[in-house]
């Protein structure tokens, strides 16, 4: 009989400004995933279901105060308590859908302007979390980001919060020289946007050990 390689899957990260479409567009890709017989899964950060993210959970609607560097700890332990089911799916045939990720864990934090909260300092708890295959950056403008709703009522949301985010995005990737990012032009319709994120993955080899984290930003 012939023998079949199992390979690991893929590990893809959705990352983007507020209303940039990340939640459609997660959901969009496990439908297809799963449509062609493959395994897929999808994750999303915060996970509010978590004791810690019960915590995140009341910061961000405003029920409870929290000291900068103390949320961003626990937004980032939210991540490490998921790692290893992830790892674990990855290793089991799955490509593992992740909306929103360290990337916007670092850079929503650093925006506070808070002057001992660097985006050093905010990446650095990251380092060692597995690294994407892909992270697929949705751009889009704060003018057509307005055309799908005003801002919601939770903490951030506030247009000068968004535009130091946006300027941090950037300078985040630019520091990360081995995270492979392709931005998005999240503007057009969610078919199209949909048809250049399965471009990007329907790219990634199959074949690659699961070796790969997060480092130190240069
Ligand atoms: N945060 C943090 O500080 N630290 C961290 O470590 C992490 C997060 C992980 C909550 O995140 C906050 O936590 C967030 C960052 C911070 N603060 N802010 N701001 P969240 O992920 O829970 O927030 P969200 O409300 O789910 O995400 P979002 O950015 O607002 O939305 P989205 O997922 O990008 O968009 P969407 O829900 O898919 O679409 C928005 C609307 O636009 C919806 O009506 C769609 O139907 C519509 N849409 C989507 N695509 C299109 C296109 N192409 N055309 C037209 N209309 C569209
Ligand atoms: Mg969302």
């Amino acid at each position: 009989a012939r023998s079949t390689a199992i390979f690991r899957g893929h590990l893809v990260v959705i990352e983007g400004l507020d209303r940039s479409g990340k939640s459609s567009q997660c959901q969009l890709l496990l439908e297809t995933i799963q449509a062609s017989r493959q395994r897929a899964r999808y994750v999303k950060f915060p996970d509010r279901t978590t004791p810690t993210g019960q915590m995140i959970n009341s910061y961000l609607t405003g029920q409870a105060q929290q000291d900068d560097h103390s949320i961003h700890l626990l937004f980032s332990a939210n991540r490490w308590e998921a790692i290893k089911g992830i790892e674990e799916d990855l290793m089991n045939g799955f490509t593992v859908i992740v909306d929103r990720y360290s990337f916007s864990g670092a850079v929503y934090s650093a925006a506070k302007e808070n002057p001992d909260l660097s985006l050093d300092w905010a990446w650095y708890p990251e380092i060692g979390l597995l690294k994407p295959d892909i992270l697929f950056f949705l751009d889009i403008s704060s003018a057509d980001a307005a055309k799908r709703g005003g801002y919601g009522a939770e903490r951030y949301e506030t247009e000068r919060m968004q535009a130091r985010v946006r300027t941090l995005f950037t300078e985040l990737f630019q520091r990360l020289d081995n995270v492979h990012v392709r931005v998005i032009d999240a503007g057009r319709s969610i078919q199209e946007v949909h048809q250049a994120i399965l471009e990007g993955v329907d790219e990634l080899p199959w074949d690659q050990p699961l070796d790969m984290t997060l480092g130190k930003l240069g």
